[in-house]
């Protein structure tokens, strides 16, 4: 979701019509506000705010650059093993694959960041490409939704912004409308789509094929999700009127309206999934996040950019229901449709996270900043936000595949309050992009934010939205080539003209059901000139917002949240939660008596304990498991930057008790492991990889041991297999003893494990590092001389960084060492749904007699005695991870392993080093992966 920047109250707006010039301002003119803004946080400079906008630059580069490079004309980059992504060429990620249409999808959704980054001549040549080689009419079944927003709002984007640059005479001289052409292709290839009685399009549609034939493979879902038939309006009503073609803009109003109709009469909300052909209800929960989220995005944008006052009003009314029901600040809860005082769940998924950037749009900016705030403390505890987070904020899905929404807010934000916090909030971001999801050939999502291991997967829209949204939060007006506050944003970050609200409006009403009333003041309520309102003479206002909530994160544990939530409401007595319940309070037996006796509240009270209950009990038994572990390629190019998902084992050491085991790599023989190794020199001091199959687990781990290895890597020997497709799991025992396996273990799906094959062929000497969690480059690299860039990943830095003489050199190396570790986190776990998409159940069925002991992914997690955050006597939050990272970190000061690190090297062989390192980096970057 998204809105541009903003023009002024009061600033012309050319060819607006006046109720377009009251939308527009409406939504931006909190803009205003920003120039006399000052808040707690010290101002930035301008040189720091141009540094940290040429580092967005910088990243774009790699991230685009490795695409071109690498994938193109794939539809997207696979960043750990620098290659495409090509449909059917890699094993199906369920619905997550149906954005990939064998269209070139980064390409297309890259398009308007090149021109917002200033790259104005590669935006002519990315358009020559597009125009050259994308083929928009493959047998492939596509996401209608996904289509829409990121290839057919891609076209759009580069179109307006083609005909912007044509305009002023320089770039796209030759440009003649054909990206708009290829739109217009795509909106008929997608029109067959609405075929049915309600209106609401069906979910996928063939390319090629259509709906209905039988070769599309596609049309016989009932269901779609509401953001699903409700985030088309902004896309095809531009396409109508760009083009005149009614047909489009028709079409999502159609489907518009029939989800306005089946709205919830006495909640108004709208629930997550509908039928396409009934209208009933599907799942009857509503949220903000996942499913939901952009059509309410569509309905503000679309009075926005269309200037149709039945928009505002349906938004305004479901925006109350939000605000009474969901937003239980500085939460946002999922509750049911038809009982919403009853929340339908116990976390919030990363999705929601948008949705600040949303109500500045609208003007309601004290809950904008209160959830950001909170959504913020959640990043900073692990680095990322991870797919889904329970109300007392554990990890609950682990994944983080770079999503753009907290970034979007943040930018959202800035505008509205130009507050310096959120400039160093972005700077935040910035920082942990380089460090944790930067690798050689990108950026990669995190599979776990937990142990930083990563996902080989970077999604399209990362291009579309992140760099558009960081480089515009630290660009000032000179910096960007055009007037952004011209534009509207659509829910991928696009660029929509916002001159179409004025251009073939006659198309606008024709076919709608809904009746609509001249609209009252309270419509309009924070809109231009109530910015004192919004914000009061206070320039600490957005600061005193926020006070309250610094600690909200951190001081969280399961028990204390219910007193945060809680104390956000006001009047009655808080209802009895599950996760409160203690059997021997009478208290609490008197009020599980009456629940469902008494009155309605006291039985939707029973109804919530009980479904929390039965969460809080599947949640306890996954923490039975063991969580993923990280392997981490520390030597040379990789410098700690692939960290590959790992399965651990019910013996051998713990690594999530004990410090990490680092050892260089070396494969066994037999590769198998099952019979006493014939190359123990080859293991001695070492970490073994030994192939999965013949024997079991405890069988290999005991051969490589009496070795001499120090630890072992068992590789799938299923072809293929990953963690991205495949659910982890733990490697059980043998039925017997095991405590005579000291040595640390872990598996590896096939494909990572050949990342590390592959890098033994490459460069011999593979260093690794087996560890819970992947650790911070900076610790990685201690006592090697290597300049701060290759830790920051930021080349611009090589120059600053060079260190002149010894003592110099000395200083940046005890700078670097210093570099905060990792919080360690054990006990969070992901949920069934979060990998219900990506199970292969083959990849899981042991082909021999490995006992795997399969798990879900909804089973891993920690055991219940690593628990990171008890209360204790005096009822405080204490942090078990905290101590247990501490006494890691003590550990690790007396182990043999890493005393290398610090030896003193004499200044030769620091140079030399640093020069082999220096090189390494620069072939690195050259990808030669
Ligand atoms: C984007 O494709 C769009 O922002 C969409 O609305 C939902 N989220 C993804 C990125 O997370």
């Amino acid at each position: 979701m998204s809105e541009a920047g903003g023009r002024g109250c009061g600033s012309p707006v050319p060819q607006r019509a006046p109720w377009s010039l009251v939308a527009a301002t409406a939504a931006i003119c909190l803009v205003s506000a920003t120039s006399v803004w000052t808040a707690g946080a010290e101002p930035m400079s301008r040189e720091e705010k141009q540094k940290l906008g040429n580092q967005v630059l910088e990243m774009f580069d790699h991230a685009y650059g490795n695409y071109m490079e690498h994938a193109y004309p794939a539809d997207e980059l696979m960043p750990l093993t620098c290659r495409g992504r090509v449909r059917g060429q890699e094993p199906s990620r369920g619905d997550v694959d149906d954005a990939l249409g064998k269209f070139s999808l980064t390409l297309i959704d890259s398009l308007d960041t090149l021109v917002v980054l200033n790259k104005t001549k590669e935006f002519e040549d990315a358009v020559r490409k597009v125009l050259r080689d994308v083929n928009l009419d493959n047998d492939v079944v596509v996401s209608v939704f996904e289509t829409n927003i990121r290839v057919l709002g891609g076209l759009l984007g580069g179109h307006s912004l083609a005909i912007m640059l044509k305009e002023k005479g320089e770039y796209m001289q030759w440009y003649n409308d054909e990206l708009l052409q290829m739109a217009k292709q795509l909106g008929y290839k997608l029109l067959p789509a609405f075929n049915t009685t309600s209106g609401l399009p069906y979910p996928r549609i063939n390319l090629k094929f259509g709906i209905r034939k039988p070769e599309a493979r596609t049309g016989t879902e009932t269901d779609t999700c509401t953001a699903c038939a409700g985030t088309l309006i902004l896309e095809f009503a531009a396409l109508s009127r760009f083009t005149g073609a009614t047909i489009f803009e028709e079409y999502a109003r159609k489907a518009l309206d029939f989800l306005w109709e089946k709205r919830q009469r006495s909640s108004n909300l709208v629930g997550v999934t509908i039928n396409i052909h009934t209208g009933d209800w599907v799942r009857k929960d509503s949220g903000v996040g996942a499913g939901i989220d952009s059509y309410y995005e569509y309905l503000l944008k679309a009075y926005v950019l269309l200037g149709d006052d039945s928009f505002l009003e349906r938004f305004n009314t479901h925006y109350d229901a939000i605000m009474r029901y969901i937003s239980q600040p500085p939460l946002l809860l999922d509750v049911h449709i038809h009982k919403p005082m009853l929340n339908a769940r116990t976390w919030m998924d990363a999705l929601l996270a948008f949705f600040p950037g949303l109500q500045v749009l609208k003007g309601d900016i004290r809950p904008a900043i209160e959830t950001h705030e909170m959504l913020y403390q959640v990043i900073k505890k692990h680095n990322f936000l991870p797919e889904a987070f329970t109300t007392d904020f554990r990890v609950h899905w682990a994944q983080h595949p770079l999503r753009p929404e907290f970034a979007e807010s943040t930018y959202f934000l800035y505008k509205a309050t130009g507050d310096p916090y959120y400039l160093e909030v972005g700077k935040t971001l910035i920082e942990n992009l380089n460090k944790y999801a930067r690798v050689p050939c990108g950026f990669a999502a995190m599979k776990d934010v937990r142990t930083g291991s990563h996902e080989d997967r970077m999604d399209s829209f990362f291009l579309a939205e992140m760099f558009k949204y960081l480089y515009l939060l630290f660009a000032d007006k000179e910096d960007i080539i055009f007037d952004i506050e011209d534009y509207i944003f659509t829910t991928e970050a696009h660029l929509l003209p916002l001159w179409l609200s004025t251009t073939n409006q006659s198309i606008s009403k024709k076919n709608t059901t809904s009746e609509y009333t001249e609209l009252d003041d309270s419509n309009f309520d924070w809109t231009c000139p109530n910015t004192q309102i919004l914000f009061p003479n206070d320039p600490l206002y957005a600061q005193s917002i926020r006070e309250p909530l610094k600690n909200v994160v951190d001081k969280s544990c399961p028990r204390g949240i219910i007193r945060v939530e809680e104390s956000f409401r006001s009047g009655a007595k808080p209802p009895l939660r599950a996760r409160d319940f203690m059997a021997t309070n009478p208290e609490h037996l008197e009020i599980l008596k009456k629940m469902g006796a008494a009155s309605s509240i006291d039985a939707e009270d029973g109804l919530r304990f009980m479904q929390e209950m039965i969460e809080l009990s599947s949640q306890q038994q996954k923490e039975q498991q063991l969580p993923p572990r990280a392997v981490q390629i520390v030597s040379h190019p990789f410098f700690g930057r692939v960290v590959l998902t790992a399965g651990p084992a019910q013996f051998g050491l713990d690594l999530s008790k004990h410090k990490e085991t680092r050892g260089f790599v070396a494969s066994s023989k037999p590769y198998n492991g099952c019979s006493e190794l014939t190359n123990p020199e080859a293991v001695m001091g070492k970490i073994a990889l030994i192939q999965r199959g013949q024997c079991m687990f405890a069988e290999k781990a005991r051969n490589i041991q009496n070795a001499g290895a120090i630890g072992g890597i068992v590789i799938d020997d299923n072809e293929g297999s990953s963690s991205d497709t495949a659910p982890l799991f733990q490697m059980a025992g043998d039925g017997k003893d095991t405590d005579d396996i000291k040595i640390p273990m872990l598996f590896l799906f096939s494909k990572e494990g050949s990342i590390i094959l592959d890098a033994i062929r490459e460069y011999e000497e593979v260093e690794v590092l087996l560890s819970d969690k992947a650790k911070d480059r900076a610790a990685i690299l201690k006592g090697k001389m290597i300049p701060s860039y290759i830790i920051n990943s930021n080349p611009e830095m090589e120059n600053e960084e060079q260190p002149s003489s010894e003592n110099d050199a000395q200083n940046q190396s005890a700078e670097q060492i210093s570099s905060s570790s990792q919080e360690v986190d054990l006990v969070d776990q992901e949920s069934s749904e979060e990998n219900s998409l990506n199970s292969h159940p083959e990849a899981l069925s042991p082909a021999d007699m490995d006992n795997a002991a399969s798990i879900s992914p909804s089973e891993q997690t920690s055991n219940p005695t690593e628990n990171h955050e008890t209360t204790n006597l005096n009822g405080e939050c204490t942090d078990l991870d905290n101590q247990l990272q501490e006494q890691s970190e003590t550990e690790e000061d007396s182990n043999p392993n890493v005393s290398w690190g610090k030896k003193v090297q004499p200044i030769d062989s620091i140079l030399a080093d640093w020069n082999e390192d220096i090189e390494a980096f620069e072939m690195m970057e050259k990808d030669e992966l």
